[in-house]
C-alpha cells in the first residue's frame, strides 16, 4: 500500500480551522482510496512566537525537507506579530524548495453565484513564485526621520522567467491553448521588458498556443469584464498574487480558491495552501469556508499520484455546493467550518466509486 508523509503548517487565524477540515477529508480519501497518510503538525506562527519570540525555528527548512508534501493553512496574526514576520517562512519555503510554479485554478463551480453578471470563469493563474518582487532585497535609510527612505528591489532572471513561462505554456497545451502574460513594460522598463523579450522568444516554440501579453492594469479589467476570454494567465510574483485574489473573488468567494506551490523537478517537497489568508476578523468563530483548503488538499493528492482520490474530493465539493444546504456565510449559508468539512468527507464514499469509473 502506498504511503505518504505530510507536514502540516496550520499557521494562524482561520488557517488552523481549515487545516483540520482538509486533514479530515484527506484522511477519509486515503481510507477509501487504499493508501496511507502520515501527518506531522508543526505549530509554527503566532503559537511558536509566544514561546520562542520567532515564528518558526531556525532549522525549519531542514525539518520539512524530507516530507512528501507540505500543507499550509494561512499565516498572519497582526495583533501579536508584524505581518512581514509571519509571512517569512512561507516565502522562504517557496524560494528554498524551488517551488517556482504557483498554480491557482479559478473555476466558477456549479451552484455558486459570481458577483459578475452572466460570468463564465475557468482559468488558472500561474504565479512566478521564487523571485520577482518577493526577494528580500532592499533597505531603509534615515529611519524615523522626515526624509526616511525605503528601497525594495525586484529581481527577475532569464532562468526564472523562462522556466515559469514554459510551465505555463505546457499547462495551456493541456487546457484550451491560450496563454496571457501579465506585463507592465511601459512603466517597469527593465524587469517587465525582460519578461516581454523572453515571451517573444519562446512563443514560436508553442505555435499551438495563442499567446498574448496584456498590461496588468488592463488585465484586471479583463478579469471583471470578460473572464471567459482567459485560460492560463501567467505573471510575476506580485502580479500573480493580486490576480489570484481577484480570480477567487469572481468565482464567488476567495474561500473556495485552492493553490499549489509546485517544485516541478520534485527535488524538494511541494506546498499546498488555500489562496486566502488568516482572516483575523473571523478567526475563532468557526465560520471560515474550508473548501479552498480542501481543494488544495485534492491538488496535493493529485501531485502525489493519487488522482482518483483527488477527483473524488473535487466531486464531493461540487456535490455539496450544488446541493446548496451546507454552506458557510461567505456563500450566504449558516453552516460552520466543521459541518462543511464533515459533509464533504461523508460524500467521498459515493464519489470515489464514480471517480474510479469516469
Ligand atoms: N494561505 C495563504 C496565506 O496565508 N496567505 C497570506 C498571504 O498574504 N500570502 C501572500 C502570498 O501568498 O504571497
Amino acid at each position: 500500500m502506498a504511503g505518504y508523509s505530510i507536514a502540516l503548517y496550520p499557521g494562524d487565524g482561520i488557517g488552523i480551522d481549515v487545516t483540520i477540515e482538509a486533514v479530515r477529508v484527506m484522511a477519509q480519501a486515503a481510507r477509501l482510496g487504499g493508501f496511507t497518510l502520515d501527518f506531522t503538525e508543526f505549530p509554527w506562527g503566532h503559537r511558536y512566537w509566544r514561546e520562542a519570540g520567532q515564528v518558526a525555528p531556525d532549522d525549519f527548512l531542514e525539518q520539512l525537507r524530507g516530507y512528501d508534501a507540505i500543507f499550509l493553512g494561512a499565516v498572519g496574526d497582526p495583533t501579536h506579530v508584524p505581518d512581514h514576520l509571519t509571512l517569512v517562512p512561507l516565502i522562504r519555503m517557496r524560494q528554498s524548495f524551488e517551488q517556482y510554479a504557483c498554480v491557482r485554478p479559478a473555476t466558477l463551480l456549479p451552484g455558486v453565484v459570481s458577483p459578475l453578471a452572466d460570468a463564465t470563469v475557468d482559468l488558472v493563474v500561474v504565479r512566478e513564485n521564487s523571485e520577482g518582487e518577493y526577494v528580500n532585497v532592499g533597505g531603509f535609510s534615515r529611519q524615523g526621520q522626515p526624509d526616511e527612505m525605503a528601497i525594495q528591489t525586484a529581481v527577475h532572471t532569464r532562468k526564472g522567467i523562462t522556466r515559469i513561462l514554459r510551465y505555463a505554456y505546457q499547462l495551456a497545451r493541456q487546457r484550451r491553448g491560450k496563454l496571457t502574460m501579465a506585463t507592465k513594460s511601459n512603466a517597469l522598463t527593465y524587469g517587465m521588458v525582460l519578461w516581454d523579450t523572453i515571451l517573444d522568444a519562446l512563443a514560436p516554440e508553442y505555435p499551438d498556443v495563442a499567446t498574448e501579453k496584456v498590461h496588468i492594469d488592463a488585465l484586471t479589467m479583463r478579469f471583471v469584464r470578460d473572464p471567459a476570454q482567459l485560460d492560463v494567465v501567467v505573471g510575476s510574483n506580485l502580479f500573480g498574487d493580486i490576480l489570484s485574489d481577484l480570480a477567487g473573488a469572481i468565482t464567488g468567494s476567495i474561500g473556495l480558491a485552492p493553490s499549489a506551490n509546485i517544485n516541478p523537478e520534485r527535488t524538494f517537497p511541494s506546498l499546498f495552501e488555500p489562496v486566502h489568508g488568516s482572516a483575523p476578523d473571523i478567526a475563532g468563530q468557526g465560520i471560515a469556508n474550508p473548501i479552498g483548503a480542501i481543494r488544495s488538499a485534492a491538488m496535493l493528492l493529485d501531485f502525489l499520484g493519487e488522482a482518483k482520490a483527488a477527483l473524488a474530493i473535487e466531486r464531493a465539493v461540487v456535490a455539496v455546493l450544488q446541493d446548496g444546504q451546507c454552506r458557510t456565510p461567505d456563500l450566504g449559508g449558516r453552516a460552520t467550518t466543521i459541518e462543511v468539512g464533515s459533509e464533504i468527507a461523508a460524500r467521498i464514499d459515493v464519489e470515489i466509486g464514480e471517480a474510479c469509473c469516469s
